[in-house]
This record gives C-alpha cells, sequence and structure tokens, in this order.
C-alpha cells in the first residue's frame, strides 16, 4: 500500500521527487489546486504578520507547507458532506470556503467571522459548506467526524465525513476506539491524518518506534495509504478514489500524508528556538518541497501554465488578501451583551 519513494521523503532529507505526474488530470483542476494552495498559503502569511505586530489577540496555529493536502482532499468533496478540522485548520475551512473575510474576521475577533468572532483561529465553522467545526482539543473531532458519519448512513445519504488529525492526535486512545467503531460500524469516514512528524514540539522519533502511523490502520482492517503529503496530485487522486468508494458502499478509510509545517507549533516563529529535533538545514530541506513550486513547475514544464499566467495569479491572490484583510479589519466586534448567547447552559 505504501507509495513508492515516501520512505525515502520522511528518511532522507535531500530526497527530492521526480516531477509530478500530471497526466490525467483535467487542467482546468491544476489551476484550481494551483490558485487555491497559493491563496491559502497567501493568506496564512497575511496572518503570521498581523500576528507579529499585534494586531491578533488569540493564538495562531499556521499550516504554511502544509496546503496541498486540504486542497487535494477539497476537491471531492460537496456542500452536504461533514468535515471536522483540529487547531491547525485554516486550509481545512478555505478547502471548501474561500471567504477570506470570515477567517480574518474571526481571527481578530470580529462579528463578521466564521464563528462570529467568538472562536477565534482554532475554532472554525461553515455549515453550509459541511465543515461542522475545528475544536483545539486534540482528537476531540475525530469521533464526531465518526457519529457524522454514521447519522448520514443512518440517514440513508451518500455523504461522507472526513476527519482531518495530526500525527499526535493519534497518540490519544479516542483514535484508537474510533477506527475500531468506523470499522465495525462500516462508517463513511475519511480519517486524513497530516503527518507532519511533530507533536508541538516533540518529533516522532522521540514519541514512536515508526515516523509513519498508517499501521494502526491496518490493526483495524482499514484500507490505508501513505502518501507525499507535499504532491497535491497524488493526495487528489487517492483522496477522489477513497470518497467515490465511500459513497457508494459506506466504510472508513485511512490517508496518512507526510508533510511538514514551515512555522513553528504556534504562532509566526520557525520554530527552531523552541524545537527538540528541529534544525534548520531540516527546514531548508522542506522548503525545497514545496508543494506549490511542486506544482507550478510542474505546469511550466508541460506547458500548461506561463510565467505570465503565474504573474496573474500572484496579483489576484494579493489583491483577495489585502482586500479582505482591510475590510475585516473595519468589522465590528460582537456586542457585548452577546457574550453568553451560544453558550450552553443547562437549567
Ligand atoms: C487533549 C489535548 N492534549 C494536549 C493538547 C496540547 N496540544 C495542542 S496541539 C498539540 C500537538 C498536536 O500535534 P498534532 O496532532 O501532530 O498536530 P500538529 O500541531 O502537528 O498539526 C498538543 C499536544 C491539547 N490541545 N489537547
Ligand atoms: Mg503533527
Amino acid at each position: 500500500m505504501l507509495s513508492e519513494g515516501v520512505e525515502n521523503f520522511i528518511e532522507d532529507p535531500n530526497f527530492i521527487f521526480p516531477e509530478l505526474n500530471l497526466s490525467q488530470i483535467k487542467p482546468s483542476y491544476l489551476e484550481d489546486f494551483l490558485f487555491s494552495m497559493s491563496l491559502i498559503r497567501a493568506a496564512e502569511i497575511k496572518i503570521a504578520k498581523a500576528k507579529k505586530n499585534g494586531l491578533i489577540k488569540g493564538p495562531v496555529h499556521l499550516g504554511v507547507g502544509q496546503e496541498a493536502i486540504a486542497v487535494g482532499v477539497s476537491k471531492s468533496l460537496r456542500d452536504t458532506d461533514r468535515i471536522f478540522g483540529a487547531h491547525r485548520s485554516h486550509s481545512h475551512i478555505l478547502g471548501v470556503d474561500k471567504d477570506l473575510r470570515k477567517l480574518f474576521a474571526e481571527v481578530l475577533g470580529r462579528k463578521t467571522g466564521f464563528s462570529a468572532g467568538m472562536g477565534g483561529s482554532m475554532h472554525l465553522a461553515s455549515k453550509s459548506k459541511g465543515f461542522m467545526g475545528s475544536v483545539p482539543i486534540v482528537t476531540g473531532t475525530v469521533p464526531l467526524a465518526v457519529g457524522a458519519g454514521l447519522a448520514s448512513k443512518l440517514q440513508k445519504s451518500s455523504d461522507i465525513a472526513i476527519s482531518y488529525l495530526g500525527d499526535g492526535a493519534t497518540e490519544e486512545g479516542v483514535f484508537h476506539e474510533s477506527l475500531n467503531f468506523a470499522r465495525v460500524s462500516n462508517i463513511p469516514v475519511l480519517f486524513v491524518v497530516e503527518n507532519n512528524l511533530f507533536s508541538s514540539h516533540m518529533h516522532m522519533s522521540l514519541r514512536q518506534p515508526l515516523n509513519t502511523i498508517n499501521r494502526f490502520a491496518k490493526a483495524h482492517k482499514i484500507k490505508a495509504k501513505l502518501l507525499d503529503g507535499n504532491d497535491v496530485i497524488e493526495i487528489y487522486k487517492t483522496s477522489s478514489e477513497f470518497i467515490k468508494n465511500m459513497r457508494s458502499k459506506p466504510e472508513p478509510y485511512l490517508i496518512e500524508a507526510i508533510t511538514y509545517r514551515w512555522f513553528g507549533h504556534v504562532d509566526w516563529r520557525d520554530d527552531i528556538d523552541v524545537g527538540v529535533a528541529r534544525s534548520k538545514k531540516d527546514l531548508l530541506n522542506w522548503k525545497k518541497r514545496d508543494p506549490i513550486k511542486r506544482l507550478r513547475d510542474a505546469m511550466i514544464n508541460k506547458k500548461i501554465w506561463t510565467n505570465e499566467k503565474q504573474l496573474n495569479l500572484d496579483v489576484k491572490v494579493k489583491n483577495l488578501v489585502e482586500e479582505n484583510w482591510e475590510t475585516a479589519m473595519k468589522d465590528d466586534f460582537p456586542d457585548r451583551n452577546s457574550l453568553l448567547d451560544n453558550v450552553y447552559k443547562d437549567d
């Protein structure tokens, strides 16, 4: 089941994959992938700068470098699917809802945000696009995704659930219970594990006997693939195949996508300062595997893309980010008396 070469990708810091294989993918899809990844990256870099400048009060967990995963998976999703994220979920929500104003407004605490400014970066939701929520409790949304998949199955719909989680989240017991229950009940949920090799500041090698986690899927007889998480084509092809299968025959699947985050665990610094095992050299090697550059280079080589088109895309993305940021900065904060409106209380 392992994709060829992925082990080298993890173990050898100088390993560079050959050019992405674009065959059989429509040019319009490729352009969409390039645009979506670029937009997500630019939005997160804007957030990083704003955090550094003190404009954002809450913590922000940035996924720069990991964009290919959510973009590749989101292409096969529809609004009635049920998607769950966690603490590093800007890409997950933007994959299905590109409303930058709502994302910016949320991290700025404005009432026009994805969660009415009450949640910040780690509490994002867009129900109309199927994004049911992200929360900071590691692994907290994994059983919720299983429940949402079960609901869809009981409703005899072909909608599926997506559970995005990190490698650290697989170390919580509820992940294993969720896999087991999803398997024995044949629940249409796709677990997408973004293995960026770190849980906060701790490398996999300090936490587990192997750097990969797909063995947990095999233990539960769940079909799984280990993928290069910086190859949007590979992510798209595998997720679309799994999702198509799940829609016609409900059962769980798992993707383990190997990737790397360019910023530190939280906020705008690279985490060289606090990293236990993360060196500047590792970071530079991973930047050579930039998922956006890899796609762009392959498209240019195949003459699907030009430098001129790239310039236009850069301008479009920059304008979208700047315009939406300016709008969000002018948006109002929530009213003081609405503070307890959405707080659950049992009288
Ligand atoms: C239940 C719980 N335990 C611990 C934490 C503290 N914590 C926040 S993020 C994180 C690391 C998660 O690592 P991973 O799942 O690999 O996601 P990544 O940050 O790499 O995207 C930890 C331990 C938490 N938020 N919730
Ligand atoms: Mg991680």
